[in-house]
C-alpha cells in the first residue's frame, strides 16, 4: 500500500505536466481519476492505462464535444488548409471523399470489437507462402521506415484495446508482414518499411505480396507530411503503377509540420498523383497519430473501399479511385 501511495505522489507532477502540454488529451482531473483507478486495480497495475482510454478523441462521440471548428479540422484536415491557399487551386478540387457524420459513425462501429465481431492480430509472415489464406478484402499500409505506419494502424484500432501494435522511434522496427482481422469484414496488414534499415528480405516479402495478393483491395502508401515525397517513395509509387494497384497516399505526422511546409508538400503530392500515377486515388489524406487528425475519416474510407460501407449522400457520387 505504501508503495502505491508513494507512486501516486510521484505521478502527480508528471500528470500535471502532461496535461499542460497535451491540451487535446484528457482533462487533468480525468487523468488523476484514471491513475487512481489503475493503481487500485492490482491486475492492471503493471499494464498501464487501457488503450481505450488513451485519447479522448479516439471516437467520434467523444470528439463531438469539441467546438465545431476544431471538430471539422480534426475530421477534415485538408479543409483546415483552405485559408493558406494562393490562387489557382481550391481544396474543394482535392476533397473528394466527404462522408457525412452518419457515415463516419457507422464506419466506426466496424472498428469497435464485440463478441460477434472480433478485432485481433491474426498472424505474421516473412514470405508469401507464409501469408494467411484469407478471403475477405484486405488493405495494407506501406511506406518508408519510420513514416508512422504502425502508429497510424494503432490509432485506427484504438477502440479495440486488446489489439497490440508495436511502434518505435528506431527505423526498421516492423520486420514482418503483420495481419490483423476485423471480424469477417476485412483484414489489414502492417508492412515493414522500405528505405533506411529495411529488412533484408523486404523485396522478396513486400513486392511479391503486392504483386500476388488477390484479396488486396487498396494499398495505403504513407508519406511523411513534414518532408514530402522522397526518392524511395517514388520507387514505391512506380511499383504500385507497375502492378496496377489501386492505392491512396496518406501524409502522416502532420502535427509536426508547419502549415506552409505541409501545404507545399501537399501540392507536390498532388502533382505526383496527377502526373506519375495510374490507379492512385486523387485525394491525398492527411493524418496525425498523436492528435487523431484525419483518423475518423480514414476509418470511413477503409470501411468504404473494403465494401463494408455504402456511403450516403454526396460522398457516394464521388469517384472511388
Ligand atoms: N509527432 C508524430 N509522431 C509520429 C506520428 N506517427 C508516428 N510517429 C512517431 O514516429 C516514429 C515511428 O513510428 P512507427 O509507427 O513505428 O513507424 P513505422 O512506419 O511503422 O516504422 P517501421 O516499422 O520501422 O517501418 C515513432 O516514434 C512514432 O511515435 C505522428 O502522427 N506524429
Ligand atoms: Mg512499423
Amino acid at each position: 500500500m505504501l508503495t502505491i501511495v508513494f507512486l501516486y505522489i510521484m505521478l502527480c507532477p508528471l500528470v500535471f505536466v502532461c496535461s499542460v502540454y497535451s491540451p487535446e488529451r484528457v482533462h487533468p482531473y480525468e487523468m488523476l481519476t484514471i491513475k487512481i483507478w489503475v493503481l487500485l486495480q492490482p491486475r492492471t497495475l503493471l499494464r498501464g492505462v487501457p488503450r481505450s482510454w488513451a485519447h479522448r478523441l479516439a471516437s467520434l462521440q467523444s470528439a463531438s464535444k469539441l467546438p465545431e471548428k476544431k471538430l471539422q479540422a480534426l475530421l477534415f484536415p485538408l479543409s483546415a488548409l483552405e485559408g493558406q491557399l494562393t490562387s489557382g487551386f481550391s481544396i474543394a478540387d482535392l476533397q473528394l471523399f466527404e462522408p457525412s457524420m452518419g457515415d463516419i459513425a457507422r464506419a466506426e462501429r466496424l472498428f469497435c470489437p464485440s463478441a460477434k465481431h472480433k478485432i485481433d492480430y491474426f498472424s505474421s509472415a516473412v514470405r508469401m507462402d507464409h501469408a494467411p489464406l484469407i478471403r475477405q478484402p484486405e488493405v495494407c499500409f506501406i511506406g518508408r521506415s519510420n513514416v508512422g505506419k504502425s502508429s497510424l494502424i494503432r490509432v485506427l484500432f484504438s477502440l479495440a484495446p486488446d489489439v497490440e501494435i508495436r511502434v518505435s522511434k528506431t527505423p526498421g522496427h516492423t520486420k514482418k508482414m503483420n495481419f490483423f482481422t476485423v471480424g469477417k469484414a476485412f483484414t489489414l496488414v502492417d508492412m515493414p518499411g522500405y528505405g533506411y534499415k529495411a529488412p533484408k528480405d523486404f523485396v522478396e516479402m513486400v513486392e511479391s505480396y503486392l504483386e500476388t495478393r488477390r484479396n488486396l483491395v487498396r494499398t495505403f502508401l504513407l508519406v511523411d507530411g513534414a518532408v514530402g515525397i522522397q526518392e524511395a517513395d517514388r520507387v514505391a509509387i512506380e511499383m504500385c503503377n507497375e502492378f496496377g494497384l489501386p492505392f491512396v497516399i496518406v501524409m502522416t505526422k502532420i502535427d509536426k509540420s508547419r502549415q506552409g511546409a505541409l501545404l507545399s508538400n501537399l501540392l507536390q503530392v498532388r502533382e505526383v498523383i496527377k502526373t506519375h500515377t495510374v490507379c492512385c486515388y486523387p485525394q491525398p489524406f492527411l493524418a496525425s497519430s498523436t492528435q487523431y487528425t484525419g483518423v475518423h475519416v480514414l476509418r470511413c474510407f477503409i470501411a468504404h473501399v473494403t465494401g463494408n460501407l455504402p456511403l450516403s449522400g454526396d460522398a457516394e457520387q464521388k469517384p472511388s479511385h
